[in-house]
């Protein structure tokens, strides 16, 4: 593999910054130096989290990990650990969650995890300066099943559909528990916790009931289903502390069909913040028969289109769930990552990227991770990819709420 170096990269560097000067002006230009959140009047914290994201991402990855603290691969349930601590040192700069099953006022989510357990880490987290994500894997409201329930269940929820109420009873559990996310400042006064809010997630693919599908549910539903998610919240509830992303799947991303195969089902400027892209399917996805050499030019292709997409809006781009499950290439984290969001200006503007999380061998017997542990033959390429200028974890946040 011909892995680019900083002197090659230079001539290149030219080429592809000329590239994105033309793209931003046939898109349209920046509309301002400084993006600007869909939340008017979103807090102080938030609105300087959403600067300094943007700010950073020219020159920074942010590494984000999903439940770090809940468990891992060996362990769970012990205060303070976290997989990727236990290997770096530090903990992710990115901290994600899921709320699945809040919608059903469970206790815990749909993998074991207790509500309250998020709160306090949420909380613990941003106190430190870190970063923090929800995603929702919530049940089908009309069938009660799981969200890989296939029924076309949005036309239902929608203004004007049948089970409305239900929509607006689910989005009010997440109001409730946005109500848990506050902490004391310094001046004693109670602040909300900024949060990365990433609702129906993957939605150009097959397998969760607010899917694209083939025919499940309507684009126009879906665009009206986030629609109303953001108007609920951020209008009729006040929230302002959310900051929205969307995160369609890259299985589903048509390459050649750019940016209208990424953009099926957006729903507007005015209702995201983040150009978020899922993507395990470039990374050495089970079901890719492609070579892991083509796919790595493929994640950095689509990197450069969610970098081109987000430039020419104004927003923020970021790699919002994804990774290698098992780890089986030992430089993964140098040669599949690091070198290829190197390669140019677009891919070095991706602000993050998440990767899945470790579940507990004992407890859910199968092997699904994604950040290495200790002992695992990808650790000593992850401490590499650590300590690379390029990469940031919570260790070396600047004060991102300032
Ligand atoms: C999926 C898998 C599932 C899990 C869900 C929500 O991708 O990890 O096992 O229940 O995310 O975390």
């Amino acid at each position: 593999m011909n892995r680019p170096t900083y002197r090659t990269l230079i001539p290149s560097l030219f080429a592809s910054l000329m590239l994105s000067i033309s793209f931003a002006a046939l898109a349209g230009s920046p509309k301002s130096a400084t993006p600007t959140l869909v939340t008017k009047d979103a807090t102080a914290q938030t609105v300087a989290l959403y600067k300094n994201m943007a700010k950073l991402s020219a020159t920074t990855l942010l590494f984000g990990h999903q439940n770090t603290t809940a468990y891992g691969v060996k362990w769970i349930g012990e205060p303070h650990r976290s997989d990727v601590r236990d290997v770096t040192g530090s903990y992710p700069a990115v901290f994600g969650w899921d709320i699945g099953h809040l919608e059903s006022g469970d206790e815990a989510n749909l993998d074991g995890m207790k509500f309250t357990f998020v709160t306090d880490e949420i909380k613990a987290s941003y106190l430190r300066g870190a970063i923090n994500t929800i995603s929702w894997h919530m049940r089908d409201p009309i069938t009660g099943g799981s969200s890989w329930t296939k029924n076309p269940s949005i036309a239902d929820i929608i203004p004007g559909g049948k089970s409305h109420k239900k929509l607006k009873a689910t989005l009010d559990t997440f109001v409730a528990f946005n109500e848990t996310l506050k902490v004391k400042n310094t001046e004693g006064k109670l602040e909300y916790v900024p949060i990365i809010f990433r609702p129906w997630h993957e939605h150009n693919g097959d397998w969760f009931w607010w899917g694209k599908g083939e025919n499940l549910n309507k684009e126009e539903d879906y665009i009206a289903l986030w629609k109303f998610t953001v108007e609920y919240l951020r209008d009729t509830k006040g929230l302002n502390n959310l900051i929205f992303a969307f995160s369609p799947d890259r299985s589903r991303m048509d390459l050649d069909k750019l940016p209208a195969s990424y953009l099926y089902g957006y729903p507007g400027d005015d209702y995201i913040d983040i150009i978020g892209l899922d993507n395990y399917w470039d990374l050495g996805h089970s079901y890719n028969p492609l070579p892991l050499t083509e796919t790595r030019a493929h994640f950095i292709a689509s990197a450069e289109a969610i970098s081109d997409i987000a430039a020419s809006k104004n927003k923020i781009a970021a790699l919002s769930e994804g990774g290698q499950e098992k780890l089986g290439q030992d430089k993964f984290w140098t040669e599949m990552i690091l070198e290829s969001l190197l390669t140019n200006e677009k891919t070095k503007r991706i602000s993050y990227f998440l990767v899945w999380r470790n579940a507990n061998k004992a407890r859910e017997k199968m092997d699904h991770f994604y950040a290495p542990y200790v002992g695992h033959k990808s650790a000593d390429d992850f401490v590499k990819f650590y300590k690379h200028p390029f990469t940031v974890f919570e260790n070396e946040l600047p004060n991102v709420y300032q």
